[in-house]
């Protein structure tokens, strides 16, 4: 089949590691949050086994930050999200759905707590700079917003740690799930995060300042020579095993939090000030009526999911399948569906009209790992 290219230009930002991750041979990009995104390297399913049993190093840079700086920079971020923030202290890292007024999801971004007034809100794919600046401005907030040049680098796979204690020392080992670290690399501070967007274990890197970004990749890639490490990406099938989600993809405006399985991540009582709250406190009392469940489907594997697939029952359309990769290690496809709640139940079997063929899916409890 004809491949057809990107074409190259300013409006698709390349990274700080653009020219590490084309030297290591990438062999697909994606383009999120204006800016290439690799999506694989060997093929995905080689990548898939060696991010399990190795050591990987992801540009991940379309992360991108955006930064909260300022006395109101505190009350901001919790107007964004309705996560209770009370808790969470510097250091410390929270997956945080961001709402609009009606509760619809707008990002699911990493937020990142430097100090008590400055944040940096580490994005998914939506251009949340705008309704974060529109916030702070229409409340007349004392706060700075905008996007830094910071670009994370994930060191992600079950030898992460080995690796990075070559490079930033046996500290690194200390730093627990979800907390940062601030580590020198050649005179530089570098935030350092037990996180990333897999299951395998790992760290995120925040390079601050573009120059220093090739020669951080290349110190990891020397130091890792023998732990086999190698450029990787985030990986379709891990991700879908893992239940990660995907804005933009299983998720987008037209779904609250809860629809997504994300209560556990909203305290919408105790939000105080998050904009979508009074919304969310109706939706959250009535409980969603469809949510994100993982989805087994039968046969050979699936071809890439790139448009809803309708999931029915009884030939009516009961929910949808939006992400679907064969795995090696469960056999079968595995998938992130909505469904409704009527046919949610574990177990409940369901046919799903994927491109090629239509198929038996069977709603799945918890996702496969
Ligand atoms: N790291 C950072 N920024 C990001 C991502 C990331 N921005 C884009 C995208 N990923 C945002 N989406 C997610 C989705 C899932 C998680 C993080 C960001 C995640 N979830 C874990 C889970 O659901 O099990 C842990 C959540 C928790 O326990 O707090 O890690 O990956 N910097």
């Amino acid at each position: 089949m004809n491949i057809p290219l990107l074409s190259p230009s300013r409006r698709l930002r390349r990274t700080p590691f653009s020219d590490g991750v084309e030297a290591a041979g990438v062999k697909a990009y994606t383009v999120y949050n204006h800016m290439l995104l690799p999506t694989m390297f060997r093929s995905v399913e080689e990548d898939y086994r060696h991010l399990k049993e190795a050591v990987q190093i992801w540009d991940v840079s379309c992360e991108r930050q955006v930064e909260l700086r300022g006395p109101d920079a505190g009350r901001l971020m919790q107007m964004l999200t309705p996560r209770d923030l009370r808790g969470m202290t510097a250091g410390q890292c929270y997956y945080v759905p961001i709402v609009d007024e009606t509760g619809g999801m707008l990002n699911d971004p990493v937020a990142v707590k430097l100090a008590e007034d400055r944040w940096w809100i580490s994005i998914a794919d939506s251009d949340l700079l705008y309704w974060v600046n529109a916030i702070a401005h229409g409340w007349r907030l004392d706060v700075l917003v905008d996007e830094p040049d910071v670009s994370p680098l994930a060191i992600q796979g079950p030898k992460a740690d080995d690796l990075m204690a070559r490079v930033f020392g046996e500290g690194v080992r200390d730093i627990r799930f979800f907390r940062f670290d601030v580590m020198d690399f050649q005179g530089r501070d570098m935030v350092i995060a037990r996180s990333g967007y897999s299951k395998q274990g790992g760290f995120e890197i925040y390079v601050e300042g573009g120059d220093i970004g090739m020669p951080l990749w290349n110190a990891l890639m020397e130091a890792g020579r023998d732990l086999d490490v190698h450029a990787g990406c985030p990986n379709l099938i891990e991700r879908v095993e893992s239940g990660l989600l995907s804005y933009g993809n299983d998720m987008t405006d037209d779904n609250t939090p809860h629809e997504c399985g994300l209560g556990r991540f909203c305290n919408t009582q105790s939000a105080i000030g998050c904009i979508g709250r009074d919304a969310l406190l109706r939706v959250a009392k009535e409980g969603p009526v469809q949510q994100i469940r993982p989805i087994a489907i039968d046969g050979p594997p699936v071809p890439g999911c790139d448009r809803y697939w309708p999931l029915k029952a009884n030939g009516k359309v009961v929910g949808r399948i939006s992400s679907a990769a064969w795995s090696p290690d469960f056999d079968t496809n595995v998938a992130i569906g909505m469904v409704r709640m009527t046919h949610w139940d574990e177990g409940t079997e369901l046919e799903v009209e994927a491109p090629d063929q239509a198929r038996r899916a069977v709603v799945h409890e918890t996702f496969w790992n």
